[in-house]
């Protein structure tokens, strides 16, 4: 796959990608990233890339021309069909499905914004998609620009090898990973979980969908109305539910109880 960042930072895009998975992966040429700067389409003395807002306000905006003129040049580089992606607040979440959406392109361009935001102009013209990867506001589309690549890149053919991950396995079935352990086998005073030293792999692989299960329920169980959960998971999902359903019950019988007695008290 080949990726494009617009970028005022292009230095940040490549210092990022120098390291782990992903910097192995460019390394081996599963991955090329370029940048393309809009300061390098400026005419003016000063390289202006931004700008006043219309209608007043504080910050700037960064200007059409030269970021457009980047975008273009960036994807004349890329093959057809590579989607330019503009990373800002107001895109749709960014996450795993995304993610695998995009590895099966041929390749992509990432825009990357400073200041207050880009001429909206250039939104029309040069993007279209837009990605957000949380609700909380950066200084620039950098970071997000290096999330999507990081998960992306994660996700094309040799890139993991045998080095395949867990998070994606579970994330796959959009679910929470379940916990890991490594050795000390006792480590202050806390021992690894018995059936991860049994060699039992059917039973490692299902004490690990439990708690994938389980984890996901507790913390995100929004995550559980759009999993693709096998029978097997939903049975043991069925059965966590249940086993927290009589946890809770006791409870509450426990506090009615002492209730009770506080009240002949
Ligand atoms: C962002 C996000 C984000 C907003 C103004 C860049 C900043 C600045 N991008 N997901 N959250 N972008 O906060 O993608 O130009």
């Amino acid at each position: 796959m080949k990726i494009e960042v617009v970028t005022l930072f292009p230095r940040l895009i490549a210092g990022a990608l120098e390291f782990g998975v992903v910097g192995r992966a460019i390394a081996r040429g599963l991955l090329n990233v370029g940048t393309e700067d809009p300061r390098v389409h400026t005419s003016d003395v000063h390289r202006t890339v931004d700008d006043r807002p219309y209608g007043g306000g504080p910050g700037m905006v960064m200007k059409p021309e030269p970021l457009l003129a980047a975008i273009r040049a960036a994807q004349a580089r890329l093959p057809a069909g590579s989607p330019r992606l503009y990373l800002s607040a107001q895109g749709e979440r960014f996450g795993q499905a995304v993610a695998q959406e995009l590895m099966r392109c041929p390749g992509m361009v990432l825009i990357a914004g400073r200041y207050e935001g880009v001429d909206e102009r250039v939104i029309e013209l040069g993007s279209d998609r837009e990605l957000s990867v949380g609700d909380y506001v950066l200084s620039g589309g950098e970071l997000p620009a290096l999330t999507v690549i990081d998960a992306v890149a994660r996700l094309l053919p040799g890139v993991l090898g045998d080095e395949r991950s867990s998070v994606e396995e579970s994330f796959a079935q959009g679910l929470l990973d379940w916990p890991h352990y490594t050795r000390p086998e006792i480590f202050e005073g806390k021992a690894v979980p018995a059936v991860l030293l049994s060699g039992d792999h059917a039973d490692i692989r299902r004490w690990r969908l439990e708690q994938a299960l389980a984890r996901t329920a507790e913390r995100r169980p929004d995550l559980l109305r759009t999993a693709q959960l096998s029978d097997e998971a939903q049975r043991l999902l069925d059965e966590i539910k249940s086993r927290a359903g009589a946890r809770a019950a006791a409870a509450a019988a426990g506090t009615a109880a002492s209730e009770d007695r506080g009240e002949r008290k």
